[in-house]
């Protein structure tokens, strides 16, 4: 993100709160510590597995910021979080911290799995941050079901569930989507539309566009520009308001694009997509970038307060990076443990009730 650290715009001048599509500025100024934090934190990740400091998967989300900050910071802290398996910048946007989130995928001890679970399984109930999954799909009837059980107990809580583009494809997003519209739950789905799945065009794969994909099913979508944390967070903190009051459930088609390879082993670009068009989107859709200057145009922030900014997440990023590293393995002893939710007294449900025991 060479690009960020330089304002390419004028000075601060009266352009206004108009620049901020209305948002304060406290919370326009947090959401750009936030991705900040994002990109300088998976920056240290990609370096920590150039140097085989991290191993397996790891799906970077650079360039998916904005979808991450502008949907999940305009939750309320309870409300429930179900992703993918290109999910780091969310279980930090939902509060996990960055050592824990980097420990894990170091596979250490001290991570927010227990070391066993590694990039493509974060998770913390605490936090509500119910995963990191890596079958494509997977977790969208899960989301469904955590809706079903806020309905059933009478809760106000709200889940987002994000998905890539390839998981619309996928018979259980259907089946998900129909029985969330018939019951009325409470979560709302976002597709984080970067047009492929892994080499993939998404256009070589459907014969409709994402933003149909729940017509069928009689649940409202929104076509959101996910490239502009702003206008996301915006229309997050509106489908919240209307699906916590009873709307049921929405559907977001939010346009993105990834500017790294599918995963660490992935060249950045390839025979699916060429260099000019990764140079272009990098140019022309960093949503640090873009934040960076709508601030700058209403006169909330200068190059000396950005540089601090990004020092402080750089900080934040390298003290992650030794906390991880200076971190013991999983105990072999750990092996057994958390492997059935069914362990006998003490028995946990995802909300963090007890069980009471007896059969159900
Ligand atoms: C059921 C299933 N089929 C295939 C795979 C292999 N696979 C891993 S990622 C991926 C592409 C997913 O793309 P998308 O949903 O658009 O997410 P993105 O990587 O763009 O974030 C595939 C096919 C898988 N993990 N699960
Ligand atoms: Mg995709």
């Amino acid at each position: 993100m060479a690009d960020t650290m330089t304002a390419e715009t004028t000075p601060p001048d009266a352009a206004g709160e108009g620049a901020l599509h209305g948002v304060s500025p406290e919370t326009a100024l947090r959401l750009l510590r936030e991705m900040l934090l994002y990109r300088r934190f998976e920056e240290k990740a990609e370096e920590a597995y150039a140097i085989g400091k991290i191993g397996g998967f790891c799906h970077l989300h650079i360039g998916q910021e904005a979808a991450a900050a502008g949907s999940i910071l305009a939750l309320r802290e309870d409300d429930y979080v179900i992703s993918a398996y290109r999910e780091h910048t969310q279980a930090l946007a939902k509060g996990i911290e960055p050592s824990a989130v980097m420990a894990e995928l170091f596979g250490r001890a001290t991570g927010c799995s227990g070391g066993k679970g590694g990039s493509m399984h974060l998770f913390d109930m605490e936090l509500r941050f119910m995963g990191g999954h890596g079958i494509v799909g997977a977790q969208v009837p899960l989301a469904a079901g955590m809706g079903w059980k806020i309905r059933y107990r009478e809760e106000d809580q709200v889940v987002v569930c994000f998905m890539g583009d390839a998981a619309v494809n996928q018979g259980a997003f259907h089946e998900a989507l129909n029985m969330s519209a018939v019951w009325s739950l409470p979560v709302i789905y976002v597709v984080e539309n970067n047009e492929y799945g892994m080499g993939t065009a998404f256009s070589r794969v459907s014969m409709t566009p994402i933003s149909e994909k729940a017509c069928a099913y009689g649940i409202p979508t929104s076509v959101v520009d996910g490239q502009d944390v702003l206008q996301t967070w915006g229309a997050f903190t509106e489908l919240a308001a209307e699906v916590r009051a009873g709307g049921g459930p929405r559907f977001v088609d939010l346009r993105t694009y990834r500017f790294k390879g599918h995963s660490m082993s992935d060249p950045v670009s390839g025979t699916y997509r060429s260099k000019e068009e990764v140079d272009g989107k990098v140019k022309e859709a960093d949503p640090i970038a873009t934040l960076r200057d709508q601030l700058i145009e209403a006169g909330h922030l200068d190059q000396a307060a950005l540089e601090e900014l990004d020092a402080k997440a750089k900080e934040v990023a390298q003290n992650a990076f030794d906390f991880a590293d200076e971190s013991p393995l999983p105990d072999p002893s750990a092996l057994y443990a958390d492997v059935y939710a069914d362990e006998g007294p003490g028995r946990i449900y995802f909300d963090g009730r007890e069980r009471s025991g007896g059969a159900d």
